[in-house]
């Protein structure tokens, strides 16, 4: 039996216009995330929920500028002006977005030395996030994907599904990119090599 669960990912003030890291149109998603939220019946949503001087932002590295790569000993860390600091409105779902009763919640980036743009991993690539234990749960075989950002957070998110198996689907007019460096199209062009349908 084919069961989709809907995850909404970090639609959150600080990621849209006037927020501390802003997407560029994020809000425009909003009335098409709200339609595609009604249709479902099992929604998750995740939440970027940082520390106070989180690994990922470059206030966090005396001498280094938003922008610069970080040798980390996973990887490469983007950083990041300060956003989404935990329990702050910034953090807070957009207002306008129409949140069901029983949404279940994932948060991601709450480890001071670890960032996550997968809700199923941390950027370690090891370290759970909680979306797939939730999913597993749900008896949930497939994943549609709606939110920001859809060449970080959005693109992790659904690679990973498909690493472990889920049918993935990400909803074009439900997503924003950063894009700074044509990084949408990458992400388009990674997604779609490992079978992620673009709906
Ligand atoms: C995100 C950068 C930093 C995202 C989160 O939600 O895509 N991007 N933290
Ligand atoms: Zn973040």
């Amino acid at each position: 039996m084919k069961t989709s669960v809907l995850v909404v990912v970090d639609i959150q003030t600080d990621f849209c216009a006037g927020g501390r890291l802003a997407v560029p149109d994020a809000e425009s998603i909003l009335p098409v995330v709200n339609g595609l939220v009604a249709t479902f019946e099992r929604v998750v949503l995740t939440q970027d929920w940082h520390p106070p001087g989180h690994v990922s932002f470059a206030s966090s590295h005396p001498g280094r500028r938003v922008g610069d790569r970080l040798a980390l000993p996973f990887g490469e860390q983007l950083l990041w002006p300060d956003h989404c600091l935990a329990g702050t409105a910034g953090a807070a779902f957009h207002p306008d977005l129409r949140l069901p009763a029983d949404a279940l919640v994932v948060r991601k980036g709450v480890h001071p030395h670890g960032d996550a743009y997968s809700a199923f991993f941390e950027n370690d690539r090891t370290t759970p996030v909680g979306l797939e234990a939730m999913l597993r749960s749900l008896g949930a075989t497939e994943i549609v994907l709606a939110g920001l950002a859809t060449d970080y957070c959005v693109l992790q998110t659904a690679l990973d599904g498909r690493r472990l198996g889920y049918e993935v689907t990400v909803v074009e007019s439900a997503c924003r990119g950063i894009d700074a460096q044509g990084t949408c199209a990458t992400a388009w062009r990674q997604m779609a090599e490992v079978g992620v349908r673009r709906g």
